[in-house]
């Protein structure tokens, strides 16, 4: 981690920092580590505002999920039933790259604020998929709390661009 630790030393800034404090949001992880994290991990119990990360076991409802270099999830709209493990098959279909990170409006926000200034830093969560053009990539995602979620692409531009969706959970 040695190589992560300087790159959030060298990050710097408040929101960064308040970020970090604030919220398990932004932990970092690279590239090589991307791909087998889901297998090799134990599922976390970390508790977030908008849920915990999903047992695959137990997904109630697969959810299609489909990103364009419109700056566009498909559907962007999704209502959920508290309690639900949702499985997210997230494909992208364009040509660059994108990602699906769920969370709070506020939260993402803040996520895509430092993304658009450290474009190349590399983070992984159980919340997010990062999917290059043409992939497909999963989310398990489990929705204990009830509210209005939403999910992103913070790849930088994308979500100011429109690239947003809304989850509704009762
Ligand atoms: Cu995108």
């Amino acid at each position: 981690m040695t190589r992560s630790t300087d790159r959030i030393r060298s990050l710097g800034g408040l929101l960064l920092a308040a970020a970090l404090s604030a919220s398990p949001l932004l932990s970092y992880a690279h590239g090589d580590a991307k791909h087998g994290k889901k297998q090799a991990a134990p599922i976390s119990t970390e508790e977030h505002a908008f849920g915990r990360e999903g047992d695959p076991k137990k997904a109630k409802r697969t959810i299609r999920v489909d990103m364009s270099d419109a700056m566009r999830f498909t559907p962007a709209v999704l209502t959920i039933n508290r309690g639900d493990t949702v499985k997210f098959i997230v494909k992208n279909n364009g040509k660059l790259m994108h990602e699906m990170v769920i969370g709070t409006m506020k939260a993402l926000k803040e996520h895509a604020e430092v993304m658009k200034k450290h474009p190349t830093m590399e983070h992984d969560e159980p919340y997010m998929a990062h999917v290059a053009p043409g992939k497909t990539e999963t989310i398990v995602w489990q929705f204990t709390k009830g509210g209005e979620f939403h999910f992103g692409c913070l790849v930088p531009g994308h979500f100011e661009a429109g690239m947003v969706g809304k989850i509704t959970v009762k």
